[in-house]
Parts: C-alpha cells; structure tokens; sequence
C-alpha cells in the first residue's frame, strides 16, 4: 500500500491564506487538514476542503485551445493547440499591436490575489505587464481593495496597516465580515474577545459578528460617512480623543488659508520665505509656530482648534487650524442627523463612541462595504480620521503598517515607464486615482474597445477573471468582448468571460505549482512568517503556473532581461534579498520560517538620524486636511454629500446591496459539488417587513430589478435586517438546476451585476454602487417541474 504523503502547504483560495497539511497519495491530493503550529493554520473552511473536487473537476481545461468558429458562435469550436504554438501565437500578437500602435493598446485583466489563487503569480503577472508597457490592467481594485490600501494613504500614508486584533481592546469591524471572508482574522479576533476586547459592528446586516458585538450600529447601506463623522463629532467636541498623539503625529494644528485651502507658508509671509515651512499658532496672546517635522517639543505649544487672521503678503488672512475645519464639518453631524441619514438610534452611536473614547487600543479594519460606493474615497477619509483620533495607529493593539521583513517588491513598478503610465485608461478623469498604478476599471476598457476614444484598445489578455459577472455593464462588456481583435483568456475552467476569447490558456491551480508568501496578514505575528509552498501534485492535463505562462511570454517577446532572465528562482532571491532568507532555505523548510523582525510601529519609531521617521505624506504627518486632495479639485475634509442618499429612485424604494458567502469566491466554486449543496441558489436577503409587503415568503424566487437591468434570486427573510434594503450575491453564472430560473438558456439571469448601474462613480477612485444601488423586488411566478 503506498503511503500517504503529507506536505506542509497554504491555501490561496481567499485572502485568509490558511496554513495547511496537503495530504497526497500515488501523486493525487486526497485531503487537505488544517496545520495548528502555522499563524494561520488553525481551521479551513469548507472551499479549503473542497481542494481536491477543484483540482481534479472534469471541467478543468486541460490543454491550450484555440476558437475555430466566429465570435458570438453559439459553439467556439475549441480546437487543441500545443503550448509552443499558443505562445508564439501571443506572443507575436502583442508584439505586433505594441510596434504598430503602442503597448497601451492590449489591456490586461488580472483577478484579485484576495480571492482566488492568483496571489502566488500576481507579482510576476504585473512584472511582465509592466515590462510590456502596458498600462492598462483590469485589476478590480476600485471595487475591492484600493480604499483600505490606497485612499487611507491621502490619511496616513500607508495603508490601513495589520490590525492587531489579538491584543487590541476594541475590534471594530466596518464594512467587513472576516466570518465569511478571512478565517485567520475571524480566529484572532476571537482571541481578541477571549481577553475581554469590545467590539463594535457597522454592517447593515446582522452577521454573526454583529450579534456578537458589544455595539452594532446597524448602518443604512452607502451611508458610513455620515456614521463616521457623526463618532468623531462625539469624540472631539467633548475632547475624548488622544490629545498628545493628535498634536504630534497629525496635522491638525497646521494652518489653512480660507481664501486658498492651502496650508499658510513661509512664502506666504515673506518675499524670499520658503514653500515646504508650514505653521501651527500657540493660541490667544500667542504667535506662529513653524512646524517642526520630527515630532519634537517646539518653543511654544500648537493649538489644535484656532481660527483667526495672519498677517500675509497679500493682506490679512484667515486662517483656521486643520481640526478646527474638521470639527465643524463633523459637527453638521449631531446624533440625530446621523440617525436620520443612516438609520442608527442616537443612544446607540453614543453607546459606540463611548466604547473607542473608553478603550486603551483600537483596531479595525473596513473593506467592501464601505469600498464599494460613489462616495468610497472619502468613507474611507472619513473613518481613517476617526481612527487617528484614537491614536492606535501604528501602536500595538492597533493597526500596524508594513511588513515584519524589508521584503522587496518584485512586481515591477520601476519598468513602467512614465510616459506609458500617464495613458492609463481613465487616469486623465481620476488623476489620484489606481490608473497611477496603471490599474483601470472595466467599463472604461470597454468604452475604449467601443468609441476608440482615447485611443482604441485592440486585445485583453486575461489571468482569470470573470468580468461578465463580476463586474456591471453586462451588455457593453459582451459587445467589447466580441468587438476584440485578440483575447486570451488563462484560467482553470471555461467561464463566461472566457467563451469570447480566442485563445484559452489552461493555468495551474495553486496546489499543482510553487508559491512564495512573504508574511500572512492575518496577524501581525503572522506577517513574520515567510513559505515557499511546493506543488503538492503534478499540474493535471498540461496546466501550467501563471508564472510560467508569463515567463513564456516574455520569451517571445524578447522581454527576458526584465524577468530575472527567465528564473524564477532569482526574482524571489530578490524578493528576500534584504531579510536573509533564500528560496533555498525555504525549500528546507516547507512548513515556513519566522523572521526575526517585527513589524514597524511606524511614525512614532525612530529613523537612521535618531529623529521619528515620522508619515509619508506630504507634511509628514497623519493628514486630517488632505492638501493634496483638494489640489486635484477634491474635498480636503471628508463631508458627506447625502443628497442623492436619501430618496429613492421612483419604482425602486428598496437599496440594493450585496455580501459574500462562505461558500463561494466571486464567481467561482459553484460546480463544486460539496460546496454548491451548501448554497444551492443565489439568494436576496430581505427584512421580515419588506418581503411581508410584497407577498414575498422565504424560498421564493423573486426578481430583483433596477433602472439598469434585473436579476432572478430566492428570498431569504433575514429577522433583524432593516426594511428597506435587501442584499443580493454577485458571481452567478452557472445554470441551475433543470428548471430554475436561471437554467441553461439563462445561464446570466441570476447575474447580480447585470442590474448595477455605473453611471455615477467615486470621483477619486472609479468605484461603483456595488452596495447602495435602488431596486424593487417583485415574486415570480415560477412552478419547477414536478418530479
Ligand atoms: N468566502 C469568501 N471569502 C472571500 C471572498 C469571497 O468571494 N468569498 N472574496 C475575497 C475578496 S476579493 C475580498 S475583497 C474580501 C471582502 O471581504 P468583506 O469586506 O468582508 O466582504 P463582504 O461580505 O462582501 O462585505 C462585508 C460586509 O459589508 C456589509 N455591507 C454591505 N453594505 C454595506 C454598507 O453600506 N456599509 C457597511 N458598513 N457595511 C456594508 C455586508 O453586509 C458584509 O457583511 O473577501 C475575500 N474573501
Ligand atoms: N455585486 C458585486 N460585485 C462584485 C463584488 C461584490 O461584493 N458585489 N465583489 C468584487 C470584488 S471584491 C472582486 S475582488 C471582484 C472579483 O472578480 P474576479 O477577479 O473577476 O473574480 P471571479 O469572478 O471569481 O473570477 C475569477 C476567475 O479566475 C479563475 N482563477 C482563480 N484563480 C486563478 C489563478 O490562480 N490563475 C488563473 N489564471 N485563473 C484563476 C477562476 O477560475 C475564475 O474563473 O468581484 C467584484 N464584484
Ligand atoms: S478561509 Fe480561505 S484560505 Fe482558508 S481554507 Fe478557506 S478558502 Fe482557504
Ligand atoms: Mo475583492
């Protein structure tokens, strides 16, 4: 009998990256178990469990294929190809279009590290992308992780950091239910609560997280602004913030022209005084005090709420303190404003800010539920300020930025070169925005595709996705997907998207290739771990890694120079270069190795001069008053626009959001068995209320329908949900059973995003109104067949 081999792993499937035991025998992956010594080896989920029904699915694509019948065929006639001929195939395409007209012109879509296994290849994807020159790639980003990694930059220009849930005294979840999306953090915040952390909840729906929270501030969908500013209202009108971390570490005593919104400077003052010295005020009786960078007592002590008139060049000047501007803006937020826009009691929010003014530490964390909104950027703002407030940023029990390890980052944002950057699609519209990252939205790819306007996008090379279902404009993206001279589509499965393209790659699932983690951020202890994985199994059929499909790539197109001459090995060297480690060293160490360091508490932790190192932003401090914002046209102070908030669209009274499932990524894992039994349908949860009022009884199917277009879900009455918003799931592709609604006829009838409007959009970022959309809900008649 031949013995099971069990091989020390982590799961890509989710952001969670859980540790694991592969177990294997005669080369297959029978099991996966969990792996208690590993940070994030506590549980696995049931899609972790579900790794050998993925691997060895009989729809796998196994070999490269090539479209034999026209586009909008209703059978593509895939053909098999070898892998040399696929290549060379791409590989001259993309050569041609850059030489005739320009990189820019191929589009790239990538999906996202967080939710799928891509997060092993994604590095050495945008590598290769960058090396091409193209600066446009479809990375989801707007509508899933920008806010929390890029918009809280405009605060504290890092991102929003590692919580430090474990030893934190307050867990604030917002817009986030890592119950459903992120074992590892769900594990550590239940370590936080076993050492008596509070916890406050704002999500509009009762998750088992918000039953559980000392505080749930049950929020109307799209309305967490008003939320936030209404806490920092509490907190700083009744000075129950951290005064001292709030003066050093923030801007908020600086001065701000009110004739200019910029900062008073020294060249304000004097003809020959210069730009970068900027000036808090001592208060009454006091004067001017230049601000000094390195956190240090100055002469004098900087009032953080002033307002008067400074002698200037130009005449006298008012000029108020950034908090002092932040205040009253948050001030147009009393309890019962906030009650009104968003629906949560005033007893309750001042039960809430009560517990973060009482708490010695706070860390939170907010993802989709405030990301995926036309008012995202400044949510985002808004709850970053609040959190300032708190003075945990960067302290432990708090959110803590950076990595335990100078890992390098090898994904090539150096090769991009700046005049390629700047025709990012979209980047002319949101200059701020991800197109610096020459990340770009979907629908303006299709728009360029569609109108050539700037210019016309020609190909799509895809690395995963799904873009019909995960993202809206459903109709434009099929008629810019058919309008494509060239599409290549790399994935495990045949998905909707897919069926347009003209060439499939099939790509190796994570547990048929090798994959480096450099810190798993579940925790801050976590972020010390680093792990090679080894494929666990061979690649079935001829699958092949991403990486080794971009390294094919960059071979025919001459572009090797730029990827660590084709070896692997050495980008990752690189990538460890600065910490000691090596991929030899980790390959003796499957089940990972701890560094040494830990990570930065940033800010306040003294640089190589002896002096803190102070915030990357532009004054070095954690920015309440976003200059750079209001530069770019922008508000430099959050303040929440709630005019188009509070009215429903006419026919649709109902706000249309939606949420993840355990059970499924995205658009992904609905044809594996085990977990399709879990959620058998797409479902819209509803309020007792609502659905009483519509006739509506648990289980039945319902159409959900906007001003955009509709979607079939079954209703499920959801107690303690609000009236007046339901929460549908995006990602349903796959047919139904015999009969649904949603049967092979139909098979995007239950595409949620089919019915999302994008017409309006997050100035700053391009998201869309995943979460606070309008509908109405109407039952169907629909009999299934009787058996
Ligand atoms: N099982 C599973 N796990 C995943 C994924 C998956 O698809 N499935 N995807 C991965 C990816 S890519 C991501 S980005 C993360 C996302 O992780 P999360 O952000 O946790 O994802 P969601 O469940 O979509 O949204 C979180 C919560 O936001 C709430 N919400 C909805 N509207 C609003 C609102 O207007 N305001 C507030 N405050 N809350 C609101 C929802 O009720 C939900 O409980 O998950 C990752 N993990
Ligand atoms: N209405 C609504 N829409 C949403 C969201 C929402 O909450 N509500 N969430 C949004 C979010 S946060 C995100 S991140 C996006 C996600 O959107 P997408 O990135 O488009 O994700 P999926 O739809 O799951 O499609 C992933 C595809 O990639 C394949 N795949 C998985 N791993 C790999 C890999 O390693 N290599 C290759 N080559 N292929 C792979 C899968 O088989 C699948 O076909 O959806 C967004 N859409
Ligand atoms: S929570 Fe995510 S990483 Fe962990 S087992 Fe489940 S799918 Fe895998
Ligand atoms: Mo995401």
């Amino acid at each position: 009998m031949v013995e099971a081999q069990k091989i020390a792993a982590f799961c890509t499937q989710c952001r969670s990256r859980c540790g694991c035991v592969a177990v294997v025998e005669g080369g297959r992956l029978l099991r996966v178990d969990p792996l208690p010594d590993h940070p994030t080896g506590q549980a696995l989920c049931p899609k972790g469990r579900a790794a050998p029904e993925l691997v060895y699915h009989p729809e796998r694509v196994m070999r490269p294929l090539r479209r034999t019948q026209p586009k909008g065929a209703a059978d593509p006639g895939w053909k098999p190809v070898s892998w040399d001929e696929a290549l060379a195939e791409i590989a001259t395409r993309l050569s041609a279009i850059r030489a005739t007209h320009g990189a820019e012109q191929v589009a790239f879509s990538v999906t996202t590290p967080s939710g799928s296994h891509i997060s092993d290849s994604i590095s050495w994807i945008e590598r290769f992308i960058r090396a091409y020159g193209s600066p446009n790639t479809i990375y989801g980003t707007e509508i899933c992780n920008w806010h929390k990694d890029y918009a809280s930059r405009f605060t504290y220009g890092h991102d929003i950091g590692t919580p430090d849930f474990a030893n934190t005294d307050c867990v604030v979840l917002w817009g986030n239910n890592p119950a459903a999306t992120w074992l590892a953090r769900q594990v550590e915040i239940q370590k936080g609560l076993k050492r008596g952390a509070r916890m406050i909840v704002v999500d509009p729906r009762p998750t088992a997280l918000a039953k559980r929270a000392t505080q749930w501030l049950r929020v109307r969908p799209g309305t967490d602004q008003a939320v936030a500013l209404g806490l920092a209202n509490l907190l700083v009108s009744s000075g129950r913030f951290d005064q001292d971390f709030v003066a050093a570490w923030t801007n908020a005593s600086l001065l701000v022209r009110a004739d200019t919104g910029r900062f008073l400077r020294e060249s304000d003052l004097r003809a020959a005084g210069r730009s970068d010295i900027l000036y808090s005020h001592a208060g009454e009786g006091g004067g001017l005090l230049p601000l000094d960078r390195s956190g240090k007592e100055t002469e004098g002590t900087p009032v953080l709420r002033w307002h008067g008139t400074i002698e200037t060049l130009s005449g006298p000047v008012l000029c108020h303190t950034a908090l002092e501007l932040f205040a009253r803006a948050a001030a147009e937020y009393p309890p019962e404003r906030v009650a009104d826009v968003s629906g949560i009691e005033p007893g309750d929010l001042a039960k809430a800010a009560d517990i973060i003014a009482g708490a010695k530490s706070v860390a939170y964390y907010a993802w989709n539920g405030v990301g995926q909104s036309v008012t995202a950027t400044q949510t985002d703002r808004a709850i970053s300020i609040l959190y300032a407030l708190t003075g945990s940023y960067g302290r432990e029990g708090g959110n803590v930025p950076g990595g335990a390890a100078p890992f390098v980052d090898i994904s090539g944002q150096d090769l991009l070169s700046a005049a390629q950057r700047d025709k990012a699609l979209g980047l002319a519209e949101r200059p701020l925005g991800p197109g610096l990252q020459g990340w770009v939205t979907a629908r303006d790819v299709y728009k360029a595709v569609l109108t050539k306007a700037p210019y016309p996008l020609r190909a799509l090379v895809s690395f995963g996705t799904n873009l019909l279902v995960s993202q809206p404009d459903t109709e434009m993206a099929r008629k810019a997907l058919s309008a494509l001279e060239f599409h290549v589509h790399a994935d495990f499965f045949i998905n909707a998207t897919a069926c347009y393209a003209d060439i499939i790659l099939p790509a190796a699932t994570s547990w048929e290739r090798e994959g480096l983690r450099t810190g798993f951020d579940g925790s801050l202890e976590g972020l010390r771990h680093v792990q090679l994985r080894p494929p666990v199994v061979a690649p079935v059929g001829e699958a092949r890694s991403d990486t080794d499909i971009v390294m094919g790539l960059a071979a025919g197109l001459g572009l090797g120079d730029r990827m660590f001459d084709l070896d692997a090995d050495r980008g990752h060297d690189a990538a460890l270069a600065r910490t000691g480690l090596t991929v030899g060293m980790l390959r003796a160490s499957p089940a990972g190795v701890r560094v040494d360091g830990t990570a930065q508490l940033d800010g306040q932790s003294l640089a190589h001069d002896g002096h803190p190192r102070g915030y990357p932003t532009p004054t070095g401090k954690i920015e309440i008053y976003s200059e750079r914002l209001m530069l770019s046209g922008y508000r430099p102070i959050p303040a929440l626009d709630v005019g188009d908030l509070s009215s429903a669209e006419a026919g649709y009274p109902l706000r249309l959001g939606s949420a993840k499932s355990v059970a499924y990524c995205h658009s992904q894992h609905r044809n594996i068995g085990s977990l399709r039994r879990l959620v058998p349908d797409p479902i819209v949860e509803m309020s007792p209320e609502d659905a009483a009022a519509r006739s509506v009884s648990h289980g039945d199917w319902v159409r959900i329908s906007t001003r955009s277009g509709d979607a079939v879900a079954r209703a499920a009455i959801v107690p303690g949900l609000a009236s007046g918003a339901v929460f549908g799931q995006h990602g349903w592709w796959i047919e139904g059973g015999e009969g649904t609604p949603y049967d092979r006829s139909h098979p995007l009838a239950a595409n949620l995003n089919s019915a999302i409007g994008t017409d309006r959009a997050d100035p700053v970022s391009g998201s869309i109104p995943l979460r606070c959309s309008w509908c109405q809900v109407a039952k169907i008649s629909f009999e299934p067949p009787s058996v």
